[in-house]
């Protein structure tokens, strides 16, 4: 049978898709045009677009059946998809036909689009880095599995009360989810606790894991691939008839409950010790359901274990899957009666390793009574692996015991906790930083030890962002100027084609174009003045980013406004977005204070038309497309050393954004490749950081010594912008983990460099047009190319 050719395509005539909007109504959704809600046509109007790509899906699926290919498979915790419904009208072609259809039906299209409601199954960087990697490995043709759970609640809603973080929760499939394929069928068993007696684990708790997918469908191509996520049921038996019948109904649902709470709720980072071991659950359950869905894919073709790491690559997105490791042994061992040894080389061949890290604190660890507990056996094969690692190590480095303690997958004190990222590198062939200078970092410091003993294992690959989700739909207005601009759209499946604008930032009449886009994406966004520089900094709270830093910037310029109102600059928006872990006491604290300047800041005549600060609830992929276009400035102002790469910095360069910022992550690949010139570079570069961190730093002296740093510190401590803020001066004039206070001053002297470019508009555009001509080296279709050839060496099958 032609598996390719079976199914009749669906029309892309107006007609024809108004006629199956209308079918699927009345077939699908159960209702009539009389009676339908707006509701009722998104779910419609999903179902229609869907459609369109599920035959393309359809004969993806055929031909890499047929081809038997190389496949990778990404596991991660996280996907940040961002909403779904335009992004699949771009990439199904249905981008004009779809709001003339819904009108002809009487609906409004814009209270339509309005429904579609962005999947937050991640927090931040890595999840959203998971979406882009899945969206250029489609439009590369590259087969390709994304693996996640499917979390009933996403990254909690952000909600402010009284300038303070409050969270709600994100019941994001409260009205179901048109754009996901259930495939209950496709279920696994995963065990838990219980027991290694000689007939091996005999696990105390079963749950079942039930998947649905995604469609990933690539840009100006035909292929579509999936992302399959898990979430968790409770076995059959589990529901307590008897119970239930004499009236305890709690009681009755109890051990389903348990069960159905592994998938419950997607962890915000947070660093409390409550709920620990379900987020090990969570780690496990995808880690076991996934291995045996990607066996039971392998089975379709090939029969020899041999095979596998020939056909198979898997990708382990942090050290959240590594517990895949252990758990591959397992399978291969106890289930499938292998050897050790040849186990142990298949498992070492098929899986990769990518860190997002530089924080020691950020370095998975769990107790080892506890891992102990729940998956009994998987700690015996940990120890084994273990046993011939420090083997090898004392082989290589003999008498050598700090090298032995260094490598050792147990950390011994204060408490036995295994290492995660110990156990990723150990199992894997490949082990991968996010930006030039964090993978030197890692093998200089992290993994140096490592470093030693397996010097081709580490190689670095640079982020990308996509730029079809970023650009092109985001930022539709500078899209079209850019296509004019390079007279095609080939730009955005190569985007390093982008470098063609260049000669474009010396033509006056493109200038004024660019600069009308940008004036319009900042209306747009509804701000107000769109002649005010708009001044972002979008990403998640955290310390080592320093918001505090840029809050002490913002009370800066507002105290000139008091004192010292020739010095002021220009009229400046400034734009916070993002979240706190819950639990992270500091990081909120920073938020509340910035909500209290910005008060403040409101309240005061004299900052009218020269000063706002605007912090926006609840940033997430849906507001980011909005900022992001309409931003002059880029805040990217880390602890050099800290950041791995950032990938907002990318999105915003691409957009013409200039960037100030710290020679941290990928900064400093932005800076090489869009000119030092047209970069803002301030503060310590990371061994001056570390230097400085690891001698006697004394930010009293900077305090001391800077009047306006002491001005604004003076202003926090007194109480003006509330305790939050005297919190977060006590803590910068305490320890200042971070270094603040000591590059305050470079930071204020660069921004004042900032605006005295911004009044000469002419200069700022020719900047701008040249950090987006420089930028397409941060295509996330660039970065699957780089994982291509250093690591997943899989070859694209089109349908
Ligand atoms: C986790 C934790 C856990 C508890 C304590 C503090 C802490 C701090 C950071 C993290 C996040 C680690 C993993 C992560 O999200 N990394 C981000 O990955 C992005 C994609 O590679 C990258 O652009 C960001 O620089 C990096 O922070």
């Amino acid at each position: 049978m032609d598996l390719r050719n079976g199914l009749r395509p669906l029309g892309s005539t107006p007609a024809e898709f108004e006629q199956d909007l209308l079918s699927n109504l009345y077939y699908r959704r159960g209702t009539t045009v009389e009676s339908a809600s707006a509701q009722d046509a998104y779910e419609t109007l999903a179902l229609t677009v869907r459609d369109r790509l599920a035959a393309r899906r359809a004969r993806t699926a055929a031909a890499h059946y047929e081809t038997n290919p190389r496949w990778v498979y990404y596991l991660s915790a996280e996907y940040l998809l961002g909403p779904q419904l335009e992004q699949n009208l771009l990439y199904s072609g249905t981008t004009d036909l779809a709001p003339a259809a819904l009108k002809a039906l009487g609906f409004s299209p814009e209270e339509v689009e309005a429904l579609d409601v962005e999947p937050g199954l991640g927090n931040g960087g890595l999840g959203r880095l998971a979406a882009c990697l899945l969206d250029s490995l489609a439009t590369l043709d590259i087969p390709a599995v994304g693996y996640g759970i499917r979390y009933d609640l996403g990254i909690f809603k952000q909600d402010f009360e009284n300038g303070e973080q409050v969270e709600k929760p994100d019941d994001w499939t409260f009205q179901g989810d048109p754009w996901e394929f259930p495939a209950p069928d496709d279920w696994q068993t995963v065990g838990f606790y219980g027991y290694v007696g000689p007939e091996g684990w005999v696990p105390g708790e079963i749950v079942h894991g039930e998947p649905s997918h995604l469609l990933v469908p690539g840009y100006g191509t035909e292929t579509v691939n999936i992302v399959r996520l898990w979430r968790a049921r409770a076995a059959q038996a589990s529901f307590d008839l008897r119970r239930f019948s004499a009236g305890q109904y709690a009681e009755a649902v109890q051990e389903a409950v348990k069960a159905e709470n592994i998938s419950k709720v997607l962890y915000p980072d947070d660093s409390t010790e409550m709920g620990r071991e379900l987020r090990l659950k969570q780690q496990y359950f995808l880690v076991s359901c996934s291995l045996r869905d990607i066996i039971r894919r392998f089975r379709f073709r090939n029969s020899d274990w041999s095979d596998f790491p020939v056909k198979t690559v898997i990708q382990l997105n942090d050290t959240h899957p590594t517990l895949a490791i252990p758990e591959l042994m397992r399978l291969l061992v106890d289930e499938e009666k292998l050897d050790w040894e040849q186990a142990w080389s298949l498992v070492r061949q098929t899986f990769a390793y990518t860190c997002h890290t530089l924080l020691p604190e950020a370095l998975e660890t769990w107790p080892v009574d506890m891992l102990g507990r729940l998956l009994p056996r998987h700690l015996e094969i940990i120890y084994r692996i273990n046993a011939e690692l420090l083997d090898e190590v004392r082989a290589t480095f003999p008498d050598d015991l700090s090298r032995v303690r260094n490598l050792s997958l147990i950390q011994e004190e204060p408490q036995r906790r295994v290492r995660m990222a110990n156990l990723a590198v150990t199992g894997t062939f490949k082990v991968n930083g996010v930006a030039e200078l964090h993978s030197q970092l890692l093998t200089s410091t992290t993994f140096a030890d490592f470093a030693a003993l397996w010097p081709d294992k580490f190689t670095n690959v640079t982020n990308g962002v996509t730029p079809r989700r970023f650009v092109r739909l985001a930022n539709p207005g500078l899209s079209a100027l850019i296509t004019e601009g390079l007279g095609s759209e080939d730009w955005l499946r190569d985007l390093s084609l982008l470098s063609g604008l260049a000669p474009l930032a010396d033509d006056a009449s493109f200038r004024a174009r660019w600069r009308s886009e940008k004036r319009h994406a900042k209306s747009a966004l509804g701000l107000g003045d769109p002649g005010a520089m708009l001044d972002v900094m979008i990403k998640r709270f955290h310390e080592y980013k320093r918001q505090q830093l840029k809050i002490l910037h913002v009370i800066t310029l507002y105290q000139r406004l008091q004192s010292a109102p020739g010095r002021f600059g220009v009229p400046r928006t400034v734009l916070f977005g993002g979240k706190a872990a819950p639990a992270y006491y500091a990081a909120k604290s920073i938020i509340k204070t910035i909500n209290a300047v910005a008060a403040a800041v409101a309240a005061d005549p004299k900052s009218s038309g020269l000063l706002r600060v605007v912090f926006p609830a609840n940033y997430n992929v849906t507001l980011a497309e909005k900022i992001i276009p309409a931003a002059d400035l880029s805040e990217q102002i880390s602890m050099a050393g800290k950041e791995a790469s950032g990938t907002g910095n990318m999105k915003l360069a691409l957009n013409g954004a200039l960037t100030i910022g710290t020679l941290d992550g990928a900064n400093v690949e932005i800076r090489d490749r869009v000119g030092a010139d047209n970069f803002f570079l301030f503060g310590l570069d990371a061994p001056a950081a570390l230097s400085l961190r690891s001698g006697d730093y004394q930010p009293r002296s900077y305090y001391e010594a800077d009047d306006e740093l002491r001005a604004a510190l003076d202003a926090l401590s007194n109480g003006v912008f509330g305790g939050a803020g005297q919190e977060v001066a006590q803590s910068l004039l305490g320890r200042d983990e971070y270094l603040t206070l000591a590059d305050y001053r470079s930071y204020i002297d660069k921004q004042d460099e900032v605006a005295a470019v911004w009044q000469n508009q002419e200069r700022w555009t020719r900047m701008s047009i040249l950090n987006t001509a420089g930028s397409g080296f941060f295509s996330s279709d660039r970065t699957v190319s780089d994982y291509l050839e250093r690591i997943w060496r899989a070859s694209p099958v089109r349908p």
